[in-house]
């Protein structure tokens, strides 16, 4: 009989997602184009499993169930590219291909256009998890066609990690929609991953803090309802684990350059088109950038002078460093707020037609930056569908005035310092600029208006003027 699932790739993340789909009651068939990775599956994680390989494409398709079905989960860009012009002429109306990779969404949208005249059907689903999350339920974000999409509903709602209200993926919108919201998943957890690190720092320069103690402070964090996660789960193992070499901690011992592989800068690059402010999520892609510049920063150091800091107190461990906290409260709301509203412009914008409540729900598991906000930010949009900004929303609106002076205290006591907080500095301005009725880009008006007669309008009357500014 013909297997019912076929993969394409054999990476970390293919291995796992066809693993999950077979314990699913998925048989399936890989390919590989290097044929010897394919025969150390089968014979290794893939053995005594409802999963055969084929050495070839014609194989491949001859061995699944039509319409077929078929995941690629190959490198993202000319890889993809080069599996669809392989495989497309094998397949037939009604079967689907499915992108799994990080495609770029323009590049998705680029694809269903040229694939949608051979009469197949084309998905670019984001997968979001690592390779755990693909091996025991991931989060997924599949974009295309609505029949597309049905026609993979129930094995992708098998395979996806499960919440209390469903599994966590769903048919999230036309074209490169998929592809885009995982994209904007990644610009969020860039800013999750910088707000923490920012947190750490403090606690580690400023406060004087060893890595048992910071580790033992996310511990207590991971407990509250704001910031309950997976990332802060992992930052509490991370700073505890020791090298087995020395028993000293491991990440003092890691070189201090962050990567990075697209989707942040994608992230940003897309809100700037949208015109969405983000400066918390900005900022975190900056701090990659800034960390890897490590050369430069080590000669900077000689030639501006080691900081020495004074040990100063930002709360105590037992009240979870109250301030830093409601920094990293903050920052973490700002980049969820800023992360949804790219959503909400593109779902205009590219007529993608988001559903908001949803793409919060499928973050609630298998993916990175799930965590327990994200109940609030689905409730959020529940009850009140038109919500421009999570920030206006009463409980996020809450938080904020709770929270605002930790935050300022944190970027107060960072900036006397010297100790960098970009996340919390941009957090602290973003909502600063947010809540503030007047601000002074009157001046700004008026300048584009003395040099370039740009024109402006007045709070007091209708209408576009222009001033004679310099005689
Ligand atoms: P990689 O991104 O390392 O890709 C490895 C696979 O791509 C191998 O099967 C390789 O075949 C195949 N491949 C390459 Br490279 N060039 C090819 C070509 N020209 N033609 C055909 N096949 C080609 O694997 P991964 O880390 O498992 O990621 C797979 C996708 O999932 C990527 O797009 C990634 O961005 C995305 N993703 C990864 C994660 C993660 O945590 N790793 C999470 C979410 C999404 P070979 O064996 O013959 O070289």
């Amino acid at each position: 009989s013909k297997a019912h699932f076929g993969l394409v790739g054999l990476g970390v993340m293919g291995e796992n997602l066809v693993l999950n789909a077979e314990r699913n009651g998925f048989s399936s068939v890989v390919y590989n184009r290097t044929y010897s990775k394919t025969e150390a599956f089968l014979n290794g994680k893939g053995l005594g499993k409802k999963i055969s390989g084929a050495s070839d494409l014609q194989d491949f398709v001859n061995k699944l169930e039509r319409p077929r079905r078929i995941l690629m989960m190959v490198k993202a860009g000319a890889a993809t590219d080069a599996v669809i012009e392989q495989i497309s002429p094998y397949l037939q109306e009604d079967d689907l291909l499915i992108d799994g990779g990080n495609a770029l969404f323009s590049d998705t949208e680029r694809r269903v256009l040229e694939l949608e005249s051979k009469s197949f059907g084309y998905i670019g689903m984001g997968v979001s998890g690592g390779a755990k999350g693909a091996l025991e339920g991931p989060s997924m974000m599949p974009g295309g066609t609505k029949a597309s999409y049905k026609a993979i509903e129930n094995l992708l709602n098998k395979m996806a990690a499960q919440v209390d209200d469903g599994p966590c993926v769903t048919y999230i919108g036309p074209r490169g929609s998929g592809h885009f919201v995982k994209t904007v998943h990644n610009g969020i957890e860039y800013g999750i991953e910088q707000i923490l690190s920012e947190g750490y720092d403090l606690m580690k320069r400023v406060c004087k803090m060893n890595c048992d103690e910071i580790s033992d402070v996310f511990g207590i964090w991971n407990k509250t309802e704001e910031l309950s996660s997976y990332l802060v789960e992992i930052t509490e193992i991370c700073l505890r684990t020791k090298d087995p070499t020395d028993g000293a901690d491991l990440v003092e011992k890691i070189m201090d350059k962050a990567g990075q592989k697209g989707t942040g800068l994608w992230t940003v690059v897309s809100a700037l088109q949208l015109g969405a402010s983000v400066p918390t999520i900005y900022a975190s892609l900056n701090g990659r950038v800034m960390s890897s510049m490590k050369s430069e920063r080590v000669k900077a150091e000689k030639v501006f002078g080691k900081l020495s800091i004074e040990r100063t107190d930002l709360g105590s461990p037992s009240n979870g460093m109250s301030p830093i906290m409601d920094a990293v409260v903050l920052s973490t709301i700002a980049s969820y707020a800023q992360g949804m509203e790219i959503l909400r412009l593109a779902s205009e914008e590219y007529k993608y037609d988001l559903h908001m409540p949803s793409i919060a729900q499928i973050w609630k598991g298998g993916c990175i930056i799930r965590s327990t906000l994200l109940q609030r930010i689905q409730d959020a949009f529940n009850n009140e569908p038109q919500l421009t900004n999570l920030l206006m929303d009463p409980w996020f609106a809450e938080q904020i005035k709770n929270r605002l002076p930790g935050l300022t205290k944190t970027v107060a006591v960072a900036a006397q310092t010297g100790v960098p907080v970009p996340c919390f500095s941009s957090t602290l301005d973003y909502i600063n600029s947010y809540r503030t009725a007047r601000l002074p880009q009157n001046l700004v008006q008026a300048m584009r208006d003395c040099f370039g007669s740009h024109t402006y309008e007045r709070i007091d009357k209708e209408g576009s003027f222009h001033t004679e500014w310099i005689n």
